[in-house]
């Protein structure tokens, strides 16, 4: 199985539908072009960027490549925040973005509904806004430049049927740890996940609960499920790191994980990847957390002037135990 790469993703463009885009998003890219419209007359682009927190490994990996992306030495500014999972810190971080009259705010939403009114302060400030990771709920798209993240549906969708295919031929309880309540992953992977199993009378969730996407939520979630149910079959965790909590549950109440209870999982972040090649997980779906260069290249072009696609989606791939100790050595997050 080959590695992820930034020169493939799908693009889609308004009503235009999909389109297969080659780019290149780091190295042979396009120049600093910020014409300095608020930065007095210099090439370099200031970004305020606010992080959703450091919640799990995903989110590591996510900073790491914004940090490394948006340098001096590419011709960014960056100012960095984390909003520790309120969206309150979020707003107050974009507010001060807008009085420091940035060339561009980015954000990664940590829930979808709620900003129409601090994007259109943004909007009326003439500062262009770029999401990343995750989307907002609100109905007017120009609020915002562009969305750059993965399609969570389509991973939840992806986790589901390989349940159905490799688990669904007989009766299995399941029980799910949803990301952070009302977050684009949480909603989207959860109908993804239901809608592919909707057709198997044999699958059943049977608790389902927020783990908030850490690891420590993550394992009592589990010990409360597992109190409450003797009969669980299967895990499905919205993320690799409340999985790995709930293997520290699972263990601690005399359990194999990954035999006598299932467990499938998104991210296939280092952690996540080693339990899978140990035989801990079963399935995991990955969601790279590489947005950095694509954030680099769309702020450019932004700042010069130029289109931007309104929505990429980048490309995700799948692991079973056998391909996760293929890829392990080779991994970059
Ligand atoms: O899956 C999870 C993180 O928004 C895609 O947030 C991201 C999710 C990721 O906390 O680990």
């Amino acid at each position: 199985m080959k590695n992820w790469t930034y020169t493939q993703r799908a693009v889609a463009t308004g009503t235009a539908g999909l389109l297969a885009l080659t780019l290149s998003a780091c190295g042979g890219g396009s120049e600093a072009s910020g014409d300095g419209a608020s930065g007095g007359g210099d090439d370099v682009i200031s970004v305020g960027f606010s992080q959703v927190g450091a919640e799990s490994g995903w989110r590591a990996a996510n900073t790491k490549s914004i940090q490394e992306s948006l340098t001096e030495e590419n011709g960014f500014a960056l100012s960095f925040s984390d909003a520790q999972q309120k969206q309150e810190n979020q707003i107050q971080a974009i507010r001060s973005y807008i009085a420091q009259d940035v060339d561009v705010i980015a954000f990664s939403p940590v829930v979808e509904s709620g900003w129409d009114a601090v994007l259109e302060e943004a909007k009326a400030a003439d500062i262009p806004v770029i999401l990343t990771d995750r989307a907002v709920d609100s109905e007017d798209e120009t609020l915002y430049e562009s969305f750059i993240g993965s399609d969570f549906v389509a991973e939840g969708e992806r986790a589901g049927e390989w349940v159905a295919e490799n688990l669904g031929d007989q009766e299995l309880n399941v029980v799910e740890l949803q990301g952070t309540t009302g977050a684009a992953p949480a909603i989207d992977r959860k109908a993804g996940f239901e809608s592919a199993i909707e057709g198997n009378e044999n699958i059943e969730i049977i608790a389902s609960q927020t783990g908030n996407f850490t690891r420590s939520e993550g394992r009592q979630v589990m010990e409360g499920f597992l109190q409450a149910h003797d009969d669980i079959d299967l895990l499905f965790a919205h993320n690799d790191d409340m999985g790995l909590g709930a293997i520290e549950a699972i263990e601690a109440a005399g359990l194999t994980p990954g035999e006598d209870i299932k467990i499938v999982t998104i991210d296939a972040v280092k952690d996540g990847m080693q339990a899978l090649a140990d035989g801990k997980i079963n399935y995991i779906v990955e969601c790279n957390p590489l947005l950095g260069p694509d954030l680099a290249e769309i702020t450019k072009k932004v700042v010069a002037g130029e289109e931007v696609e309104k929505r990429i989606v980048v490309e995700d791939q799948a692991f079973d135990q056998a391909a996760a100790a293929e890829a392990l050595p080779t991994r970059e997050y």
